[in-house]
């Protein structure tokens, strides 16, 4: 089985669900992704956008204020590859051009489809995911007649853009979107059935970390978010259905669990 890689999530936000404010200063945004990286993150996910159910949507000038300089200063470090958080070609742009090798589009190139060209021209590695609706209505009452073959639909049709843009396939992974617009049940069945998504034939990056599925699945029904020995136990069992890249906050204990998991593999 493939060695599990870790992507550490670097969020230069006040508003994000589980670390909002604690790294919106760049210097302690740069600290901590120095941090995740000396602790075995092989790629720093950087994000100027909370994506939480409800946020509030930020102008690209925003964004770009935000993460550029966190982008630049840890992609000179060269101690992990750069992955750019953002829905919008403005932010990936400018990210590409200080460093960042991976594009991160929770919206799968929709909100911005010249995203794509970008991508392509740049030679960049992409992440496509799934949501349902967008972040400010994505929880409520979220509903499928399959959520695993619609979410498998989507991802299809989703990669067949991105390479009809030019992008390669082998540099396209996908992610069925855990936490937006799905219920735990939602949650809980794309994972269980995770070797449909990888009948697509590309890397699955999943990225279940702190979320309040795990708090419900734990027994709080008004969790908002998940423990991190609920995160660990998600991303082991993610791994153990075939996921690649596991995105989460806490890198050096997902690292360590991972590793005995994969001694078991
Ligand atoms: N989850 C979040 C953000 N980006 N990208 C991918 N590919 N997959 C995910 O599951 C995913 C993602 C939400 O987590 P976080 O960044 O911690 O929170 P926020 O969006 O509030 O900043």
């Amino acid at each position: 089985m493939h060695a599990p890689v870790i992507m550490g999530v670097v969020n230069v936000t006040p508003d994000s669900f589980s670390d909002g404010g604690l790294f919106l200063d760049a210097n302690a945004a740069v600290e901590h992704g120095r941090r995740l990286a000396a602790e075995g993150a092989a790629i720093l996910d950087i994000g100027g956008e909370s994506t939480r159910p409800g946020a509030d949507p930020v102008s690209a000038e925003e964004e770009l204020v935000r993460v550029l300089g966190v982008v630049e200063r840890l992609a000179a470090d060269g101690a992990a590859r750069i992955s750019i958080d953002t829905t919008k070609r403005v932010v990936a742009h400018g990210a590409l051009d200080v460093g960042a090798t991976i594009v991160n589009d929770v919206s799968a190139f929709r909100l911005d489809p010249d995203m794509a060209a970008l991508v392509a021209e740049r030679g960049a590695d992409c992440c496509l995911m799934h949501m349902l609706g967008n972040p400010r209505t994505m929880q409520k009452d979220p509903r499928y007649d399959d959520v695993v073959s619609e979410v498998k639909s989507f991802l299809e049709e989703r990669l067949a853009f991105a390479v009809r843009e030019g992008v390669a396939e082998e540099r396209i992974c996908l992610d069925p979107g855990i936490g937006f617009g799905k219920t735990v049940e939602h949650n809980v069945e794309l994972l269980r059935r995770l070797d449909v998504l990888l009948a697509l034939g590309r890397p699955v990056v999943i990225g279940f970390s702190r979320k309040s599925s795990l708090g419900k699945l734990a027994g709080d029904p008004a969790a908002t978010t998940g423990s991190l020995s609920a995160s660990i136990a998600a991303a082991v069992a993610a791994y153990e259905r075939g996921a690649t890249i596991l995105r989460v906050h806490d890198v050096r204990e997902h690292v360590e669990a991972l590793a005995v998991a994969a001694a078991f593999a």
